[in-house]
């Protein structure tokens, strides 16, 4: 009897994440805005989520997965492996950040800039020019991620904020993991 619920809350875990994982691959490969140099999504809402859920570990594995699996169904591009690394470290972090913790202001300001100073201002334009020849010396290449990233920060910021703060899935899920016991 213990052994079955046990089962059945792992079965509810692996389908939330599955979940999350899907709408990672959607909102990075259907609802953004991509360039050969750029990409504009909102990807960071399922993986924030699944950082609050599951913590950095597994909020690693699953962005990985979902920018493998993504590339894979909907390629776009050439594969390249620097992403997938890109999305483990950024789902870490995200994770490291939010898993039991109180979303304050000042810790999803810091995460935020973690990620963007990261991977977006550093290992991106890093993979990119190695990918595509890039001269990452050539200002001008920088400015539209310079002007994306200074926009999309507080816009991020403030939309995770909302939903760490405002949304009260957590209880929802532990209530139901609760009611299985
Ligand atoms: N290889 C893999 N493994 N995954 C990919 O998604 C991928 N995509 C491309 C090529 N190889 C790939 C297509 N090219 C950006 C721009 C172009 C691009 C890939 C990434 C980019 O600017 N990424 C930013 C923003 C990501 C976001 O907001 O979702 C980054 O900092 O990673």
């Amino acid at each position: 009897m213990l052994e079955m619920n046990k089962t059945k809350i792992e079965t509810r875990i692996i389908t939330l994440m599955s979940l999350l994982i899907a709408l990672m691959v959607v909102f990075t490969r259907f609802i953004s805005f991509e360039t050969q140099f750029l990409r504009i999504s909102f990807t960071f809402i399922p993986e924030s989520l699944m950082g609050i859920l599951f913590g950095p570990f597994w909020t690693g594995i699953g962005s990985a997965v979902a920018d493998t699996v993504g590339m894979l169904l909907f390629p776009k591009g050439p594969y390249f492996p620097g992403f997938t690394l890109n999305a483990f470290i950024s789902g870490a972090i995200y994770g490291f950040f939010y898993y039991k913790k109180e979303l304050t202001w000042k810790r999803v300001f810091l995460a935020t800039s973690l990620v963007t100073l990261i991977i977006h201002m550093f290992l991106t334009p890093l993979w990119l020019g190695l990918m595509y020849g890039v001269d990452l010396s050539n200002l001008a290449w920088w400015i539209p991620r310079i002007v994306k990233n200074i926009v999309f920060l507080p816009i991020q910021v403030v939309a995770t904020y909302y939903l760490g703060n405002k949304i009260p899935y957590k209880q929802i899920l532990n209530k139901s993991l609760i009611n299985l016991k």
